[in-house]
């Protein structure tokens, strides 16, 4: 890869990413991993489990202001939801069986919960939050596992878009969005990964995962917030203004 003419950089660490400067919203997705009721919202999976949601929530405000400026510029927008079909065909025994270790009354994965059955598709706790519902032309990527990456068509989607940087947000820090951000590295997809617009629910894992990030140069990347990242895209023009009105189309 060539370095771009007019390189762009957001402030990172533990370098300033993307590497080559080569940051534009044609070839750069803002991806939104499983922002569902069954992770964040009352009655829904964490909460079932004890965990407090206000680790899981934190991240939406953010998001938010993130997503209006990603789609201010025409950035590529992916979301992603955990879940198993209704036949739980696709839910491995053994993540079950964890699953229902934890909680109340041996309630797990597939069991009937107050927000539905839990990570079951179609189900109301296993859609994504009104707050960050995605819009049309932005893919949902519907994954049976905490990567993003595994038994989905993520990959050829992201190919096929000319996609290499990949802005990494949503929950849980420390198992979808860091098991998505290792298996997007090892592919070649250059990632950053937002401490603001991430959360878990042991704030100790939500640190050491961005720990894990800064060694050795950023092995698998790099992490920055929110803010850095809009402040990288406020110079670029609008995308309403790249798209010629009819008028002008011969
Ligand atoms: C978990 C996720 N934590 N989305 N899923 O089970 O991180």
């Amino acid at each position: 890869m060539s370095t771009p003419l007019t390189p762009l950089y957001v402030e990172a660490q533990p370098y300033a990413w993307p590497y080559n400067g080569d940051l534009r919203p044609a070839n750069t997705a803002l991806v939104i991993i499983d922002m569902q009721t069954d992770f964040c919202g009352v009655g829904g999976y964490v909460d079932k489990m004890g965990y407090d949601i206000s680790a899981t929530r934190a991240p939406i405000e953010p998001i938010k202001a993130l997503l209006a400026e990603a789609r201010r510029v025409g950035m590529h927008v992916i979301h992603t939801r955990e879940g198993h079909r209704p036949d739980l065909s696709d839910l491995p025994a053994n993540k079950r069986w964890r699953s229902r270790q934890i909680g109340t009354n041996g309630v797990g994965i597939g069991d009937m919960g107050p927000c539905g059955r839990i990570l079951v598709r179609g189900e109301p706790g296993w859609d994504i939050i009104p707050e960050l519902y995605p819009i049309d032309g932005e893919p949902i990527i519907d994954k049976p596992g905490k990567g993003s990456f595994c038994a989905t068509d993520l990959e050829l989607i992201l190919r096929t878009r000319g996609i290499e940087n990949l802005i990494l947000t949503g929950i849980t820090t420390d198992v979808c969005v860091h098991t998505t951000m290792r298996e997007a590295n090892d592919r070649g997809f250059e990632c950053v990964m937002l401490t603001d617009c991430t959360g878990a629910t042991d704030p100790g894992n939500h640190a050491a995962a961005f720990s894990m990030i800064r060694m050795q140069g950023g092995v698998f990347g790099a992490y920055t917030d929110s803010k850095a990242v809009i402040r990288a895209l406020q110079g670029l023009p609008l995308v309403a203004a790249s798209v010629p009105t009819p008028a002008k189309v011969a």
